[in-house]
C-alpha cells in the first residue's frame, strides 16, 4: 500500500546525543527499566481525535494543518485518516490508539446509516491490524458535538436524548470490543450545568449513574471484558462538570455501587483546571485503587482551559511516572497523548516532532522516577517522617486500641511532641539531582 507520509521515516532511536528531531533521543522500547521494557512500561498512545481528525480549528480561527486527506471528503477520507493511523503509529513505535466513535467514521441522517459508515471503517480498522503492532487501548464516545446533546447526553432534561446516547454507547461498545479494546472511557462531555436556575442536580446525577450501570449490563451481555474508565474534568464545555476531580468521581462511584467496576482516566490538563497537581489526582487514584489510565498532556498556566498541550515539562513527567511506578504500572491503561501540536505547527512533521519530544519526555520521566524509587531517595525520608505511627503508640492508635480518653491520658502531663521537619527544600533538592 502505498504511503500518505511518504517524507516521514521509521523513526530510530539515536540515544541523547543526538540533534536529530526525527529521532528518539530516550525512548528506545526495548530497553528495560528494572525487569521491564519502555514499551510496556509506558504504553503510548495516539489519539485519533487530535492526530489523524484535528485540523488547527480554534475559535477564531479555520484550520491550519495540511494533511494528505485534505482534498478527500466523507469515507474516502475516513479511510485515508485509519490508514494515516496505523502509518504514523508503526512509524512512531506507538503501540496503541484511541478514539471516539465520530472520530473515525462520518455521522449520517439516521443513527442506523451513521453505524453502517462506522461498520465500514470498524472493518478496515481489523484488516490494518492484521498486518501491524498496533492495537486499540480504549473507545469511547463522542456525546458532546452533536447538537441534540447540547443539554447534556446521559444528563440531558429530554429522556429521548438518553436513549439516543444509549444506543450510540451500545454501538461503542460493540466496535471497541470488535477491535480488541483493552479499556472502555467516559468522559463526561457535556454532563453538567451552566446554571442552577435550569438544572434537577438530583435527577441529572441519578440519570448518569442509571446510564453508567446500563453500560455494565451490556458489556457483560456482550462478554466485553475491557476496563471501564471515567476521565475527570472539572469544566468546559459546561461550567460545572459533575466528574471534576478525581475524588468527586470516586465518591460518585461509590454512591452509585459502581466503584468495582470503574477506573478513572486522568488528564494532566483537566488537573490542572481543577487546581490540583497532576501528581495530586494520580497519587488519590493510586491511594483509592483506581488508577487505571492516563490522557498525557500539558496545559498553560496562563490560560485557564483545555490546551491539550503535548507533554514536554521533565518534572511533570517525573512524578507521574513516579505515582505510576507506585501503582505497580498502568496494567490495562496506557499514556494517550490527548494532545495536538499548536495552531501555527501546522506541518506533518510538526506533528510527528511532537509525538517524539513528548515520548522523549516520559521516557527520562521513567528513569529518574524508577531511580529515584529503587535507590528509596524519597521513600527513606518518608518512613522517617511517618515513623511514629510505625511502633508504640501510633501503632496502637492504628490498631484500634485507642480512645479519646486513654489518648488523653497519654498527653494530660507531658510535654509537646519534638517535631521533625518537613524539609521540603531537601527533598525539592533531591529530585533536582535525579533529574
Ligand atoms: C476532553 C477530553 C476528551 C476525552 C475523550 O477534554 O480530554 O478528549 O479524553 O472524550
Ligand atoms: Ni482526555
Ligand atoms: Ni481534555
Amino acid at each position: 500500500m502505498s504511503e500518505l507520509f511518504s517524507d516521514i521515516p521509521k523513526i530510530p532511536y539515536e540515544g541523547p546525543k543526538s540533534d536529530n528531531p526525527l529521532a528518539f533521543k530516550r525512548y528506545d522500547p526495548d530497553r528495560k527499566v528494572g525487569n521491564t521494557t519502555m514499551r510496556e512500561h509506558l504504553r503510548f498512545s495516539m489519539a485519533f481525535w487530535h492526530s489523524l481528525t484535528g485540523a488547527g480549528r480554534d475559535p477564531f480561527g479555520d484550520p491550519t494543518m495540511r494533511r494528505p486527506w485534505d482534498k478527500a471528503t466523507g469515507l474516502e477520507a475516513a479511510r485515508m485518516r485509519m490508514r494515516g493511523l496505523f502509518e504514523l503509529t508503526e512509524k512512531l513505535s506507538i503501540p496503541f490508539f484511541c478514539f471516539h466513535d465520530r472520530d473515525i467514521a462520518p455521522e449520517a441522517a439516521t443513527l442506523r446509516e451513521t453505524n453502517r459508515n462506522l461498520d465500514e471503517i470498524v472493518a478496515l480498522a481489523k484488516e490494518l491490524m492484521k498486518g501491524s503492532p498496533t492495537r486499540l487501548l480504549w473507545g469511547t464516545a463522542n456525546l458532546f458535538s452533536n447538537p441534540r446533546y447540547m443539554h447534556g447526553a446521559a444528563t440531558s432534561p429530554d429522556a429521548l436524548v438518553f436513549a439516543h446516547a444509549a444506543a450510540q454507547v451500545k454501538k461503542a461498545l460493540e466496535v471497541t470490543k470488535e477491535l480488541g479494546g483493552q479499556n472502555y472511557v467516559f468522559w463526561g462531555g457535556r454532563e453538567g450545568y451552566d446554571t442552577l436556575l435550569n438544572t434537577d442536580m438530583k435527577l441529572e446525577l441519578d440519570n448518569l449513574a442509571r446510564f453508567l450501570h446500563l453500560a455494565v449490563a451490556y458489556a457483560k451481555e456482550i462478554g466485553f471484558t475491557g476496563q471501564f474508565l471515567i476521565e475527570p474534568k472539572p469544566k468546559e464545555p459546561t461550567k460545572h462538570q459533575y466528574d471534576a476531580d478525581a475524588a468527586a468521581c470516586y465518591a460518585f462511584l461509590k454512591e452509585h455501587d459502581l466503584a468495582s467496576k470503574f477506573k478513572l482516566n486522568i488528564e494532566t490538563n483537566h488537573a490542572t483546571l481543577a487546581g490540583h497537581t497532576i501528581q495530586h489526582e494520580l497519587c488519590f487514584a493510586r491511594a483509592h485503587g483506581v488508577l487505571g489510565s492516563v490522557d498525557a498532556n500539558q496545559g498553560d498556566e496562563l490560560l485557564g482551559w483545555d490546551t491539550d498541550q503535548f507533554p514536554t515539562n521533565l518534572y511533570t513527567a517525573t512524578f507521574m511516572m513516579y505515582e505510576i511506578l507506585k501503582n505497580g504500572g498502568l496494567h490495562s491503561g496506557g499514556l494517550n497523548f490527548d494532545a495536538k501540536p499548536r495552531r501555527g505547527s501546522w506541518t506533518e512533521r510538526d506533528l510527528v516532532v511532537s509525538h517524539i519530544v513528548g515520548m522523549d519526555t516520559f521516557a527520562r520521566g521513567l528513569e529518574v522516577a524508577h531511580a529515584m524509587i529503587a535507590d528509596r531517595a524519597l521513600d527513606r525520608p518518608m518512613g522517617e517522617r511517618y515513623g511514629s505511627w510505625a511502633t508504640g503508640l501510633g501503632a496502637s492508635i492504628r490498631s484500634g486500641s485507642e480512645s479519646l480518653a486513654s489518648l488523653e491520658r497519654c498527653v494530660l502531663d507531658s510535654p509537646d511532641a519534638d517535631l521533625l521537619s518537613g524539609r521540603q527544600e531537601e527533598l525539592e533538592g533531591i529530585v533536582n539531582r535525579y533529574i
